[in-house]
């Protein structure tokens, strides 16, 4: 889904006028195929995703420097390296809430898929740069997130050499195990604290709606039972809106393709954008204008 990346200024055209968001569409980006994108090893497509990120890194750069706040929609998970990449080109250092049932980040050297839709976070780690060897079209991407930065929410699907990374790393990991014992307001508390030191970092936010059971969102390249509720997955996009530090958001691996029926793909492209919604300040409460006006008899 490389080709269907809608990178847009603010959030979904039509859906937000409840709060007044002012929103930009920067279009889809076009990306350049490879007739020669050969394996490196296991890796599959790594000229092709090198190249396309390459093009999303300078575009949400230049979201970023507009004073926006980035929306990425996807698309392959892969992506994230672009558009991490170029926030913190545009605003330094940042916090990382990776929300997914998968840790997404295999090296090259560990993945067993050759995905790189399961490895975008060891190419950005500044911890795993010694690590990972450079691909074909990924000589530009220099690691800008730390690992003491990095919050993950939502894993339950987590190979071996990855859960080796996270304990290495002292990465904070909100399995769902944890998510069980603490409820989701205590995991959200304790990830902005966590988050939270002297200086107040801008967060990226990257959602893998396979995070969110697959009986809400089934239409997901890797479904894996035992996800978050529909209301624990809108809750964390309401707390860390809350935080009013939200700086670029991604929406990804929506896959209608992958849906089964029509209402399989509405469920999933729905909580997509319900999703998206709670970024940016719909209120489960409701939400009225600053200037509203009662009419009078
Ligand atoms: N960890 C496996 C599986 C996977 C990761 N992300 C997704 N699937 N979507 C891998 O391919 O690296
Ligand atoms: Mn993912
Ligand atoms: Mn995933």
């Amino acid at each position: 889904l490389l080709e269907q990346t809608l990178v847009t200024g603010d959030s979904g055209e039509e859906k937000l006028p409840f709060n007044s968001c002012a929103v930009k569409d920067y279009g889809n980006l076009q990306f350049e195929e490879f007739a020669d994108d050969e394996p490196v090893g296991v890796v599959k497509n790594a000229k092709a995703v090198g190249s396309a990120n390459q093009r999303l890194s300078e575009a949400v750069h230049a979201i970023k420097k507009d004073g926006h706040t980035s929306v990425m929609l996807g698309g392959d998970h892969s992506l994230a390296i672009g558009s991490i990449h170029g926030h913190a080109a545009a605003v330094g250092e940042l916090s990382v809430v990776w929300v997914d049932a998968h840790a997404d980040i295999n090296t090259p050297m560990t993945t067993e898929t050759g995905n790189l839709h399961g490895q975008p976070m060891s190419f950005l780690l500044r911890e795993l740069r010694s690590k990972t060897p450079t691909l074909p079209n990924f000589s530009w991407i220099k690691p800008c997130v730390s690992a003491k930065n990095l919050v993950y929410i939502g894993l339950r699907d987590v190979d071996p050499a990855e859960h080796f990374i996270l304990k290495l790393l002292g990465v904070k990991a909100f399995s769902m195990t944890e998510v069980d014992q603490l409820g989701i307001s205590r995991v959200m508390e304790q990830t902005c604290d966590y988050l939270c030191d002297k200086v107040q970092k801008p967060i990226h936010l990257s959602y893998d709606v396979d995070a969110v059971d697959p009986s809400v969102t089934p239409a997901t390249g890797t479904p894996v039972i035992g996800g978050l509720t529909y209301r624990e997955g809108l809750y964390v996009t309401e707390y860390l809106c809350q935080t009013g530090r939200l700086s670029a958001v991604d929406m990804v691996e929506v896959n209608p393709l992958r849906g089964q029926t029509e209402q399989e793909v509405q469920s999933t492209v729905g909580t997509a954008v319900d999703l998206l919604l709670g970024c940016f300040g719909r209120q489960r409460e409701g939400n009225h204008a600053p200037d509203y006006q009662l009419p009078l008899p």
